[in-house]
């Protein structure tokens, strides 16, 4: 194991994790797959993140990076080519990934748990309950059921979008080189069809088909697996990677105690002290007894930050 290997914390079944599965794949890497709970308490996970438990986090070191806007960014300062940024999508990509990773993931989300949400067990519905502070129905599947029928019918109106967008002379949904929002589109549909199978009704839309056959074809590079104890291990055997100066700074002062909590679902607030910023991210440096020091990386966009109470 090297020092900047790329750890990826996910499980097989979460669509945001499928979303970097590919983009991993896309750039022809190779990964290591630490595999956490679908359901907290994700004591592996929080001890790098500091309480952020959603799905998925990568790891390089004992630089930690939350949120799939955020890890696909820092893939592509690694890893540049193939890119996932093609400057001629640039910004479009970005704002078409907003809609998909929030509209169309939670229409099919939506339709899996209101179709059959009894094939998920009790824990998992009081577990995301919790996760949603009551947003969305509460992943709750009686409330969803009910439900169903309005939801086929968002979830028909964002595919015909879809298919509209997709019917653009191009192989993708930005334009001819694959980007960012041709990810985030991916993964709510991958769910659907993997939960629902003919259910989800995509076969009525030829140019998604024929896209998602693209993308299928990609696949996920070369995952090996780790155990979640070796991850903490080697966050506690590294240092954060220099950091760059900062820029977009605004009224925050690096050294100031922050915390950050997502703005849409998942709100463990993560809180520690600035040390890197610029327009799209944030990074914190935590201090662990377990594993030591660790910068947390997050977006900005899509996070309350708000100085720590005291400061
Ligand atoms: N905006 C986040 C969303 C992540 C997200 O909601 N992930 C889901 C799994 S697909 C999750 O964390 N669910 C609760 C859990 O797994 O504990 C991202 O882009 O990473």
């Amino acid at each position: 194991m090297a020092e900047n290997d790329i750890i990826l914390h996910h499980y097989p079944r979460s669509p945001f994790a499928e979303k970097v599965r590919l983009a991993l794949g896309f750039k022809g890497l190779s990964w290591l797959a630490v595999e956490q709970p679908r359901v907290a308490p994700k004591p592996g996970l929080t001890a790098l993140t500091g309480g952020y438990r959603r799905i998925p986090v990568m790891q390089v070191g004992a630089d930690i990076y939350c949120d799939t806007r955020c890890i696909l960014r820092e893939l592509e300062r690694r890893h540049p080519s193939p890119t996932i940024f093609p400057a001629e999508s640039a910004g479009r990509a970005e704002m078409l990934a907003s809609w998909a990773d929030h509209y169309l993931f939670a229409d099919a989300l939506g339709l899996v748990f209101g179709l059959h949400g009894d094939r998920f067990p009790p824990e998992l519905h009081a577990d995301r309950a919790r996760f949603t502070a009551g947003k969305y129905d509460r992943w709750d599947s009686v409330r969803m059921k009910a439900r169903v029928p309005d939801l086929r019918a968002q979830f028909a109106i964002h595919l015909a979008l879809l298919e509209q967008a997709l019917d653009n002379g191009h192989a993708y949904l930005a334009g001819a080189a694959l980007s960012v929002a041709d990810l985030a589109a991916y993964h709510p549909l991958w769910y659907a069809r993997g939960n629902l199978g003919d259910e989800a009704g995509l076969d009525a839309y030829p140019n998604i088909m024929a896209w998602l056959a693209r993308l299928d074809a990609i696949g996920h590079g070369a995952p090996h697996e780790l155990a979640p104890g070796a991850a903490l291990m080697i966050a506690r055997d590294a240092g954060p990677a220099a950091v760059p100066p900062p820029s977009d700074i605004g009224t925050f002062r690096i050294g100031m105690r922050l915390t950050l909590t997502p703005d849409d679902w998942g709100f463990d607030p993560v809180e520690g002290e600035l040390v890197a910023i610029d327009r799209d991210s944030i990074a914190i440096r935590r201090d662990d007894a377990l594993i030591g020091t660790v910068h947390v990386h997050f977006p900005r966009e899509g996070f309350t930050i708000r100085p720590a109470i005291g400061q």
